[in-house]
């Protein structure tokens, strides 16, 4: 056999590492602008470069596809109610239920602009969603303010605007605009402000339930501040 020059394998190494490239998207339009067959599913993104791996749910089918899915509830599976680290990371599955992480969603919105889409449905299998034009937060040094506006409506009404321009409070860091903690009283995290419209990091319960005030799984220009949805799902892409 003959024998490779070690010198020869040292210059060609760079050329052959050069043909390897590995794909590694930033999102699920990545994906999809790759693929525009391949369905829904969990791929893996690089949401904030190469050493940022996460798991994510891309839907590939809704209004054209290419949605990055970074917050889903669909059967109480998940605890939510968790402290601020870990929604600065991301917790769950992103085969179920789970939060991508702010610091993810921060690493996407950065490059350009997002849409946001929100689908939600209740447990009489209705279904309502609420689009918006524009869609960012802010870094963690600013709170991870949301900025969320041009509103189209499928049916679901508007329950983001109050939470506009507000920072992300978690029961163990109030950024609310309330004397209280929003986080706290209301179960959840969100973009609260003095305290909510809309609260999906709430309390999974299984529908109508007025036991406790607005502490579930809501969106109140759809079904009221006291019915906790079957499903509610934030994706977001970029757009052209
Ligand atoms: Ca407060």
């Amino acid at each position: 056999m003959m024998k490779i020059p070690s010198v020869l394998l040292l210059l060609l190494a760079p050329m052959l590492a050069s043909c390897f490239v590995r794909f590694m998207p930033e999102d699920c339009m990545d994906i999809h602008n790759q693929d525009k067959e391949i369905q829904s599913g969990v791929f893996t993104i690089y949401p904030s470069g190469s050493t940022s791996a996460v798991e994510v749910y891309c839907d590939m089918e809704t209004d054209g596809g290419g949605w990055t899915v970074f917050q889903r509830r669909m059967d109480g599976s998940e605890n939510f109610y968790r402290p601020w680290n870990e929604y600065k990371s991301g917790f769950g599955r992103a085969s179920g239920e789970y939060w991508l992480g702010l610091e993810n969603i921060y690493g996407m919105t950065r490059r350009g602009s997002h849409e946001l889409r929100v689908d939600m449905e209740d447990f009489d299998k209705n279904r309502a969603n609420a689009s918006y034009s524009s869609f960012s937060i802010d870094a963690e040094c600013d709170g991870y303010a949301l900025h969320v506006t041009g509103f189209r409506n499928g049916g679901a009404n508007d329950a983001l605007a109050p939470h506009n321009g507000r920072k992300f409070s978690t029961f163990d860091k109030d950024q609310d605009t309330w004397p209280d903690n929003c986080a706290k009283s209301f179960l959840g995290a969100f973009w609260y402000a003095d305290c909510h419209q809309t609260n999906p990091n709430g309390i999974y319960r299984w529908g109508a339930d007025k036991t406790i005030h607005a502490i579930g799984v809501e969106w109140s220009r759809w079904k009221g501040h006291d019915y906790s949805l079957k499903s509610i799902s934030f994706m977001i892409r970029p757009v052209k």
